[in-house]
Parts: C-alpha cells; structure tokens; sequence
C-alpha cells in the first residue's frame, strides 16, 4: 500500500453539559447526549500516523514511551486503527507516535484530543475520505467524549437511539468564530495522574449511584438549553447551565459506592470564590466546570477577563492557568513535524 506519513494536531474539548455513563459498554453508547466547546492550539497533541507493511507489529508511543498493545486500556483504543484498517480493506502494520502538550490523565481530556488526531490522520493516511459524522462514530468506539474533538467550535454529541451507534455522532452547534469574546481560564490544580479513570467510575456510577437515575432525562433538557444559550450568545444562561451540571455530575460521583471523588480543596475554593463573585457582581461573570480531576476550566468573557484573573490569583494552590478560545478543530500539518523516522519507521529520536 501506499506508505506516507500523516501528522495531524487535535485538541481537547470541554463539556459544558457531560457525558458520564454508558448504555452499552463496547460501541460506546452514551446515557445522554453532551455538548462541548473544542479548545485552540493552547493545548494540542500531534500525532503521526504510518500504515506500512514493512514493519513486524503495530507500534504506538504516546510522549516518547512505547505502550504495551496488550494492556486492556491501551488495546480498547487502539482498537480505532483496526476499524480503520477493515474499512481500507488492508493489514498493513500501523505506527503511531504522539505527543501531549499538557499532562496526561489529569482530568484535561488528553485521550480526547489524542484519539481525535489519530482519526483525522489516519483517514488521510488510508484514503478513506470519511467526513466528520462519520470519523466522530469511529474516534467515539475509542473514548467517547473524544468524538467531539472532530469538529471546532460548539459540538453536540448526540446520544441517538439505534443499536448499533450509527446515529450516536456529533453535531456543530456554532462555528469557531460564533463567539470569539469567551474565553475559558484553566487552572491547573494537580498534574498527578487520577486514581480512578473515567471509564471504571462512570461504570460504577450508571451501576449503584441513586441520584444518578435522574441524570440522563435532565440532561438531554439542560443540552436542549445549553444549544439555545449558545445560539444566542447568552453568557449567564450558559454559565448557570454549566455549574449546575459540574455540581449534578461531581454529586452523582460522590454518591457512587464506593464514592469516586475528584474535587480537591482548591476545587472547592475555586467553587466558592466563582459564587461569590457572581454574587457580589449580581449577575454571572464566570462559570466553573470540572472533570474528572481537580483542575477547573473557569468560562468568562473578554471584558470581565481581568476580574476573573485576579480572583484566581488569590487563591492559593493554582500552580498555573492557561488560556484558551474556541478552537477549529483537527488539522493535518507538515510532513517535515512529522513524529515519525521516514528510514526506521520508528519515534523520531530526539
Ligand atoms: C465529558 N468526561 O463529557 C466527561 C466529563 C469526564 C467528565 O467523557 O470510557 O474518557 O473512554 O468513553 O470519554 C471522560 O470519559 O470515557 C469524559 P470513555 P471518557 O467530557
């Protein structure tokens, strides 16, 4: 087959409205649809791909080290290449190198933007010419809040209704450019890796948590008004509707057994301090939303940027923030960034 490398850069995506739980664990059909602002370049991953037949294996790195195809978690992603190759029609080996430019499984969606580069490289690198619905299926069977990485902007993954996931796919709400003034200020908490991965905790939680029932039925309401909030550009509205969800969401893990808990003091500070500011200016000027870590993406607009920063900088334990605006989505880049040897077919050293 034809040997070319690929490299692709994909970014993370913040759920305003979440997804957490599954009603069926292999395709990854979720409980309720989620929607989701893609990040910019401010945080990405690159990633390289190579289909080939002059390698033995498949081989895949993630930040420089060799993951072992035969762990369960690992295996469960990658399985993505292999839906792939099935649809090319080839058995080619595939090497595929990527790099995070933010800490790993620290509650920043680092899968997600991983899974989304790999798809969009590895559609230009077979040939498939699959469009963004359908590249959202594939990316979805790997992690699936990282189906909404496939497009920029606002993104609605649809929870859709037949078995076999064809129309559980994601959705553009609002272009890159529909919003240009928010802004979301991510305040890195901890870099430490979490303790329990979303996949095992939202597991448990669909399993045993009591208040969890109510979740999907009032989610697919708040994502019905999150879509209008955004339409209209309506920053309260969607500020309220987010806390309220990260509230829903961290309670319902709270009442899994055993209780899974991300939150950490500076969390709750975080949590405090973004209400009482909004008490105090009478109306929402920031909004908090956490994952499934302690580090929290507060939304605010340009014009009230300086406030929000100023309140962050006297909270103590925030080791750092970053910045990010809505961003575009995936994109392929040039093949002299590429991560892979062209003559070894191996991590680039160096
Ligand atoms: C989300 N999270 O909507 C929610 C909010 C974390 C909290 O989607 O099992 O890594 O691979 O489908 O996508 C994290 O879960 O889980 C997640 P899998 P995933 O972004």
């Amino acid at each position: 087959m034809d040997e070319n490398i690929v490299t692709a850069i994909g970014t993370p995506n913040m759920a305003l409205i979440k997804y957490w739980g599954k009603r069926e664990e292999k395709l990854i059909l979720p409980m309720n649809s989620s929607i989701s602002m893609t990040f910019d370049e401010t945080f990405n991953t690159k990633t390289s791909v190579l289909f080939t037949d002059r390698v033995p294996e498949d081989s895949f790195y993630i930040n420089g080290v060799r993951q072992d195809l035969s762990d369960k978690d690992i295996m469960e992603r990658f399985a993505i290449i292999d839906i792939m190759r099935r649809m090319a029609g080839t058995t080619s080996k595939a090497v595929v190198v990527s790099e995070n430019s933010f800490p790993t499984a620290a509650g920043l969606a680092s899968s997600a933007s991983g899974i989304a580069a790999m798809v969009f490289a590895a559609n230009s690198a077979l040939k498939l010419g699959l469009g963004t619905k359908e590249l959202s299926i594939i990316a979805r069977q790997g992690s699936g809040s990282s189906c909404r990485s496939l497009s920029g902007g606002f993104v609605k993954w649809e929870m859709g209704s037949k078995d076999d996931g064809s129309d559980s796919c994601i959705r553009q709400i609002a272009g890159p450019g529909h919003w240009s003034d928010i802004i979301d200020i991510v305040a890195i908490v901890s870099k430490s890796k979490k303790k329990i991965s979303s996949r095992a905790g939202m597991k448990q939680t669909v399993a045993n948590s009591i208040l969890y029932k109510a979740r999907p039925a009032y989610a697919e309401r708040a994502c019905a008004e999150m879509e209008e909030a955004i339409l209209k550009k309506d920053f309260e509205r969607l500020g309220m509707l987010m806390m309220k969800d990260s509230n829903n969401l961290h309670a319902v893990m709270l009442d899994t057994y055993p209780p899974i808990l991300y939150l950490n003091d500076v969390s709750k500070q975080i949590i405090s301090s973004v209400s009482e500011l909004n008490e105090v200016e009478n109306k929402i000027v920031a909004a908090y939303t956490f994952d499934a870590g302690p580090n929290a993406n507060i939304f605010t607009l340009e014009k009230y940027r300086s406030k929000v920063e100023e309140l962050l900088s006297n909270i103590e334990g925030i080791e750092s923030t970053r910045i990010s605006k809505v961003g575009n989505g995936p994109r392929i880049i040039d093949e002299d960034a590429s991560l892979i040897d062209p003559s070894t077919f191996k991590i680039k050293s160096g």
